[in-house]
């Protein structure tokens, strides 16, 4: 490949950019993008329009070649260049719609860089658009959660950060803290003269109201979290107690065989599924008793692996017989961790021991424990308590039955841990403009505070941050 002259002599934010923004392999269709200042000069080098005596005019589409690096016409094709500043990256952009074949798009790309485009690098595109004041950090972020998005809901929560929602909020708070900051700043550097003193409970009540603002952003993020990073969800209990029916009922088919041998289930068994937005792993585990051989004794210990590695545990007892000493051993291994206790095959009747089982259960856990919470009775064969299992697995998620409307906006760990230290040190100030004199470490305090805020929307924020962020990306994005 030709070693481009412009190359060498721009920096990197300067030259232009070229990658395909369509995946590799074949389709109908895939699309090249170039981004800088060269995107046009380029574009004239590598496509030749079938009307070749009009005049380029951005936003318009023409039809034409694609010249090879050699100028051998390579592919019929559609092709348009967008002016700048007013296009996704801010930039001079070309995009060219070729056929879907990974040999046409790779001979395109090479003839764009023989003509002085470098290869993008992955966010490349985005990044642009961020440093070219396109969109903020957190839409630059939510172009990545929407490209990753795995289910509908996931997709509703990244739509809404690409549009802003969260920057907008995010701003504003900002803004309150801003003002604050002022107001005490103008106090420590006129102290002396004769302006009007400043009124420190009331600056610490409007900062009160900022902490409440990121209260509101935070309820929702461990939902937003697991909305974007999904759940790792596996059912654990001794043999027999319908752990893979439960499991296929969830999943909606039979995928795990289920028969009344106790011990059917040997090796862990997973499935990706939507339940109710969550993108959730659900795993169905060998029944925990001592092992009759090797092999069962291996899948028990797979299980016991599979009950460290989960989010959330759907503990299954049978609930029509009388649970033994197993359904305790089972309990030892999950009573410290998060999950659901799940009574099964309640279409037919309860054992009379059952219920002194949950009582002991529920006084043995401890407080706050997840198995002191009522019990989810189902029956897999009947269907009878599905629903209300997934609303109750969806609850432990983050939060009951709410659709993407609730404003489940954090879904980013990044920004979720800079909503924590900006609530904390905005309480801190809050507490030091109350003890009044306390004036300067309230200034410190909300500096810090607004540095947090500034680091969701991406501003003054260093390249090693852009680098972590960006490097998420898929190439063309
Ligand atoms: N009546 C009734 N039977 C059920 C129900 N759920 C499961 N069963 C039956 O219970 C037996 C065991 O079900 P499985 O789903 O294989 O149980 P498991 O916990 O996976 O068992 P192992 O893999 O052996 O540990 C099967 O005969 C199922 O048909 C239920 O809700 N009601
Ligand atoms: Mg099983």
């Amino acid at each position: 490949m030709a070693h481009s002259p412009i190359r060498a002599q721009l920096p990197r934010e300067r030259d232009t950019i070229a990658a395909p923004a369509t995946p590799a392999g074949r389709s109908a269709l895939a699309v090249l993008r170039l981004s800088g200042p060269d995107a046009l000069t380029i574009l004239r080098n590598v496509f030749a329009p079938v009307r070749a005596e009009r005049p380029w005019t951005p936003w318009r589409m023409r039809s034409g070649w694609i010249v090879g690096e050699c100028g051998e016409p390579l592919d019929r094709a559609l092709a348009v260049w967008m002016a700048a500043p007013t296009t996704h990256t801010g930039e001079d952009t070309a995009e060219i719609s070729c056929h879907g074949s990974p040999i046409i798009v790779e001979k395109a790309l090479r003839a764009c860089v023989r003509q002085g485009a470098r290869l993008a690098d992955p966010g490349e595109f985005t990044r642009r658009a961020f440093l070219n004041g396109k969109i903020s950090l957190a839409e630059a972020e939510a172009v990545c959660d929407m490209i990753t998005a795995e289910t509908e809901t996931a997709l509703e929560t990244a739509r809404r950060q690409l549009a802003g929602e969260l920057s907008v909020r995010i701003s504003a708070i900002r803004e309150g803290a801003l003002d604050a900051l002022a107001e005490i700043e103008a106090h420590l550097d006129f102290a002396e003269e004769d302006i009007a003193p400043c009124d420190f409970n009331r600056l610490a009540d409007s900062l009160d109201g900022c902490s409440e603002e990121v209260d509101a952003l935070l309820a929702h993020s461990e939902r937003g979290r697991r909305l974007r990073d999904g759940a790792r969800i596996v059912a654990v209990g001794r043999v027999n107690v319908g752990k893979s029916s439960i499991f296929n009922s969830l999943i909606g088919m039979e995928r795990a065989i289920s028969t009344p041998h106790p011990g059917t289930t040997r090796d862990s068994i997973e499935a990706r599924i939507d339940l109710r937005g969550f993108p959730v792993d659900l795993v169905d585990t060998a029944g925990i008793r001592p092992a009759a051989d090797e092999i069962e004794a291996m899948g028990i210990e797979r299980a016991k692996r599979e009950i460290e590695r989960a989010d959330l545990l759907l503990w299954v007892i049978d609930g029509s017989v009388a649970p033994n000493r197993e359904d305790y051993q089972v309990f030892r291994l999950v009573m410290d961790l998060q999950g659901l206790l799940i009574v099964n095959k309640s279409d037919l009747p309860e054992s009379e021991q059952t219920g002194a089982f949950l009582h002991s259960i529920r006084q043995e856990a401890g407080e706050g424990s997840a198995w002191r919470l009522s019990p989810v009775r189902v029956s897999a064969k009947t269907r009878q308590g599905i629903g209300e299992l997934e609303e109750r697995i969806a609850q432990a998620l983050g939060g009951a039955g709410g659709g993407p409307e609730t404003s489940a906006l954090v879904s980013n760990a990044r920004h979720a841990a800079a909503l924590e230290s900006a609530r904390r040190r905005l309480g801190d100030a809050g507490q030091s403009l109350r003890r009044a004199g306390e004036a300067e470490l309230a200034a410190v305090d909300l500096r810090g505070a607004i540095q947090e805020f500034d680091g969701i929307l991406g501003i003054d924020v260093g390249d090693e941050v852009l680098d972590r962020i960006f490097s998420r990306f898929c190439i063309g994005k």
